[in-house]
């Protein structure tokens, strides 16, 4: 005999322990606000998954906030610049200087075991993990709820509200009808081969090489961690790329004329990501809120998709408790088009960046032209690199910051101090 579905009700359920279900759940417990996250893998699982490494100061700043910051005070790296390598020649943007903020770098996977520790072994808090969500109901009305499988059996959890941050692949999004959603795709035809290797990086910046084989890139993730990228062919597998022929690849993408050397060490980790841009509008359906992954993807040569789910669950948490707390939607109706600015303005960047550090077999030498152009400016046109180094350290405060246009900082503020 099957058991009967188990009920129960939070304020806000929270589809996905990434990023964006993580911080917002934090973001939420600051406000007084309760959640359940539901997370379909194990701990183990989601606290291994290498992905992004660079953080905007927002990004950083926010984590301070939620007082899950002490490790990346003592363990993140401080970056003032990134490099540009063509045609062999090295170049390097100087972030800092044009933008006024540097870059931190701290792996994602460090940032959610952070944030899991935090909840689950110091706050108490509800997370589930090997809870996968399998439906989402009455997303149109004042009650919606989910539904989710756990130690064998099938629960309903009713919510005042619904957060979707369930990565690309997720039930949120479609549980959306395709009616009411509007999707814009890119998908580019290459790949991005990474590793991470044991060994010292051989250099203090991210470093991105266009090379006529395609794009080379390095990015220092400790004083004993280096992580490399290679553009390589969509589906390429670990058995067509042996250590010895991703160490090789390497060496002749990243190669300078001026006797630079790459340090080489074990690969502890390799996977091949496709690189597509996505965008879903609007983000929210009635009590149904995308956030992060789930709403959007950007290729990763701009280092946006992190930050830009951070910034969606920034804007996000002030909205919910408004409409939960103080039964005002207009910041939930505004959330969408908020977000939205943002991450048109990342896509934006990523697809630049992409579109001028790849290189696709038997390209017409007129784009290739076109694309040594643009490096070539940014290299030597202060302007043109101010442009590139403003957006890539971060469009806009997050909500939280008065001077963003919903200013919403006052409720955090009251809050947090109360
Ligand atoms: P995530 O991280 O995919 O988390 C979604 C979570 O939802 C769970 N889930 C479910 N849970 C319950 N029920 C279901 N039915 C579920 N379906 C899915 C999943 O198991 C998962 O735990 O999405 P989120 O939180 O939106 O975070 C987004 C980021 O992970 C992503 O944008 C970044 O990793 C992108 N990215 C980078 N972003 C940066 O800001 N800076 C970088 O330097 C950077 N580098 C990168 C990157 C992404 C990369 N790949 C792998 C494409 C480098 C690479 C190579
Ligand atoms: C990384 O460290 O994984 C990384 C750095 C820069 C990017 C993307 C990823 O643009």
């Amino acid at each position: 005999m099957t058991e009967p579905p188990v009920e129960r009700h939070t304020q806000v359920a929270i589809i996905g322990a990434g990023p964006a279900g993580l911080f917002l759940a934090h973001l939420l417990h600051g406000l007084g606000v309760h959640s359940v996250v539901l997370e379909a893998r194990d701990r183990g699982y989601v606290e291994a998954r290498i992905r992004a490494g660079v953080l905007e100061q927002g990004t950083v700043d926010l984590l301070h906030q939620l007082g899950a910051g002490d490790r990346l005070a003592g363990e993140s790296l401080r970056e003032h610049s990134f490099e540009l390598r063509l045609d062999g020649e090295r170049h390097l943007v100087d972030v800092l200087g044009l933008a006024g903020v540097p870059m931190t770098v701290y792996g994602q996977q460090e940032i959610v075991k952070d944030l899991i520790a935090l909840r689950v072994d110091r706050q108490h808090e509800p997370l589930l993990f090997d809870a996968p969500v399998t439906a989402i109901d009455g997303a149109t009305t004042d009650r919606p709820s989910v539904v989710y499988r756990h130690g064998g059996r099938s629960h309903t959890l009713h919510a005042d509200a619904v957060v979707a941050a369930d990565g690309f692949h997720g039930v949120g999004r479609q549980a959306v009808p395709t009616t009411a959603l509007r999707e814009y795709r890119r998908e580019f035809p290459y790949a991005w081969l990474g590793v991470m290797a044991e060994v010292a990086p051989s250099t203090e910046h991210v470093i991105y090489s266009r090379h006529a084989d395609g794009l080379g890139m390095l990015s220092p993730r400790s004083p004993t961690l280096s992580r490399l990228y290679l553009q390589v062919a969509p589906g390429a597998t670990r058995a067509q790329w042996p250590d010895a022929r991703i160490w090789a690849e390497l060496r002749r993408r990243l190669a300078t004329d001026d006797g630079w050397t790459l340090r080489e060490g074990p690969i502890v980790e390799f996977s091949v990501a496709p690189l597509r841009a996505f965008v879903a509008e609007p983000m929210r359906h009635g009590r149904l809120f995308l956030a992060g992954d789930a709403a959007h993807i950007v290729p990763p040569t701009g280092a946006k998709g992190l930050n830009l789910a951070v910034a969606d669950v920034a804007a996000l948490a002030t909205a919910l408790i408004r409409l939960i707390r103080d039964g005002e939607p207009e910041l939930a109706g505004a959330y969408s088009e908020h977000c939205l600015e943002r991450v048109w303005r990342a896509t934006h960047l990523s697809w630049w960046m992409t579109s001028m550090l790849h290189v696709v077999p038997g390209q017409d030498p007129f784009e290739s032209e076109l694309q040594l152009t643009q490096l070539r400016h940014l290299v030597t046109s202060r302007t043109a690199a101010a442009t590139l180094a403003e957006t890539y350290t971060g469009y806009a405060p997050l909500l939280f910051d008065p001077s963003t246009r919903l200013g919403a900082t006052a409720l955090w503020g009251a809050s947090s101090a109360a």
